[in-house]
């Protein structure tokens, strides 16, 4: 026993699944493409002052620039160097996003592209975001440098050299991933020629990572790269603090390769989370939102403290990645509203928010054949994000974060931290309520008929205002407002054709000159 003990101390001491983020936030959101002076910006007007703990960011490294198609989004996911050059900015820009964003309290987490660089097929003489030579059929990549001997061609195993079933985990690791040349991960240069990249970016101050595609990195050569980092900047994270890890790992069972085999390195996605949500809510296969009561572990969901979860990412949006066709996106607004209602209400996992750009979706034998389509831009220069009178954003630029919905529950979520999950209800059906301890009470009606009766929301008698159909200003509520009575309960009425068919009450949203 003293023994296991001592070896998960040593196994595990590394692993860091805290998110770094401010105490009493608890969120983040996914900036999908943004630049890096409107995530400053956005940092400072809204980010800091509405609550978020942090934005996750597109890759910052320099990597190829693909005309044919024109500028896909997928072109950051094909690294060429670690410089920090792309069309979201330069390093000059990067380090000001980073500073100001922590001195307004929000971290930034990195998506780290370490698994591979571009494809094999790209041509050499293809440009490239900072004007580095590179050339994929001799494997040079002289800017970083990495060279024939750190890839993995030996090793891969398929008549393809790429990865062609997912059933063997060797494939997996050693093969490349869509044509994606594989960096050879058991090697200490190539390991520290990442780490360097990585120990770059902690100096600047940023707050943790996503690994992408860990499922096709082996775990242990993962951990020895974490081994080479830095801890965070003390001028804004306490000494001795780690970065942030969370992988992407797509588990929705059935491969041999799963998200517990990476929990020594941090937290993983749970991708079953948003598939599995988007389901219930669309009402397929006889799921119903009553069957939530044991929504998290009890789906057969990895350990919360282990999750990062997220009703949609931006693979699964636009049928990338896994999930499928049940994926809330925000192309379904309501449903989308609830979905990410009710995960920011619900305790389970450390939650991530999705903020798009709207393209030319475009289905032909149900697939869409603009999954491609890179964010809003002039001539390949990514657009500013604009900001309407109305706080919503323009140019294409989505801003799910900004929906007054979602912006109100990631506070709902900060005011509930670490209350319990209480007072649950249903129907039967697709009508739901529960809390969160004495600080957050939520009801939802997914059915096709009205709601209206009295709930135990364990939540002190007043006057509270809903935060889905408003706000509190002042005091005084611009939506719907709830009284509860001296024993705990209120009554609550949701039309099946609300605009928003759910009502959520929190601590902060209660009235206090009134009671
Ligand atoms: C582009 C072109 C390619 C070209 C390549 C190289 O599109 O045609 O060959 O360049 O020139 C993104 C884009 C890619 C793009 C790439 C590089 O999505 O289209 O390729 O940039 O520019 C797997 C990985 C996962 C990965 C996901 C997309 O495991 O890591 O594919 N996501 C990340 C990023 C993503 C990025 C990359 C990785 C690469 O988030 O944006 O790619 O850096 C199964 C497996 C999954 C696997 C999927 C898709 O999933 O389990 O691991 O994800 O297949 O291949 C059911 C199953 C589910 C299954 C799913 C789909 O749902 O339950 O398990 O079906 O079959």
């Amino acid at each position: 026993m003293k023994f296991f003990l001592l070896l998960s101390a040593i196994g595990f001491c590394w692993a860091q699944y805290a998110p770094n983020t401010k105490p009493g936030k608890t969120s983040i959101v996914h900036l999908f493409e943004w630049r890096w002076a409107d995530i400053a910006l956005e940092c400072e007007r809204y980010l800091g002052p509405k609550g978020f703990g942090g934005v996750q960011i597109s890759p910052p490294n320099e990597n190829v620039v693909i005309n044919n198609p024109s500028r896909p989004w997928w072109e950051r996911y094909q690294p060429i160097s670690y410089k920090l050059c792309t069309r979201s900015g330069n390093e000059d820009e990067f380090k000001d996003m980073v500073t100001r964003c922590n001195n307004a309290g929000v971290h930034i987490y990195v998506d780290a592209v370490i698994n591979h660089v571009c494809g094999h097929g790209v041509a050499a003489g293809t440009g490239s975001t900072c004007g580095s030579y590179f050339n994929p059929g001799n494997r040079d990549f002289p800017a970083i440098p990495f060279s024939a001997w750190d890839f993995n061609d030996g090793k891969c195993r398929t008549g393809s050299g790429d990865i062609e079933n997912y059933n063997d985990p060797y494939q997996v690791r050693d093969c490349r991933l869509s044509g994606l040349l594989d960096l050879a991960l058991e090697k200490d240069y190539v390991r520290s020629k990442i780490a360097e990249y990585l120990n770059h970016l902690i100096d600047l101050g940023v707050a943790g990572f996503r690994i992408d595609a860990s499922k096709h990195m082996w775990p242990g050569d993962m951990k020895a790269i974490l081994d080479k980092l830095h801890n965070l900047n003390t001028t804004w994270f306490p000494e001795g603090s780690k970065p942030f890890i969370y992988q992407e790992v797509i588990d929705l069972g059935g491969e041999p390769i799963k998200s517990s085999d990476y929990f020594e390195n941090g937290r993983v996605t749970e991708f079953k989370y948003g598939a599995k949500l988007g389901t219930v809510l669309r009402k397929w296969h006889g799921e119903k939102m009553a069957y939530l009561k044991s929504w998290g572990e009890g789906w057969g969901f990895m350990p919360s403290d282990r999750a990062l979860v997220f009703v949609d990412n931006h693979d699964n949006q636009r049928g990338h990645g896994a999930g499928g066709a049940s994926i809330l996106t925000f192309w379904d607004p309501r449903l989308y509203k609830m979905g990410v209602g009710f995960m920011l209400a619900h305790p389970y996992g450390f939650t991530r928010v999705m903020s798009s750009f709207r393209w030319p979706r475009y289905f032909q034998n149900g697939k869409d054949i603009n999954d491609w389509v890179g964010p809003p831009n002039n001539n390949g220069v990514i657009k500013e994000v604009t900001i309407n009178e109305d706080t919503t954003c323009g140019n294409d630029w989505v801003c799910e974060h900004r929906w007054r919905q979602i912006r109100n529950m990631v506070m709902f979520r900060n005011v509930v931290d670490g209350q319990p999950f209480t007072n649950w209800w249903d129907n039967g059906s697709n009508q739901v309520a529960f809390g969160r301890g004495n600080k957050g009470f939520i009801v939802f009606n997914n059915d096709d008929w009205p709601l209206s009766l009295t709930l135990q929301t364990g939540l002190p008698a007043g006057t509270y205002c809903d935060v889905i159909s408003g706000d509190k200003i002042g005091d005084n509520c611009t939506g719907i407002k709830i009284y509860v009575s001296g024993d705990g309960k209120a009554h609550f009425s949701v039309s099946n054709s609300a605009e928003d068919p759910f009502i959520a009450i929190h601590a902060e949203s209660k009235l206090y000159n009134l009671n």
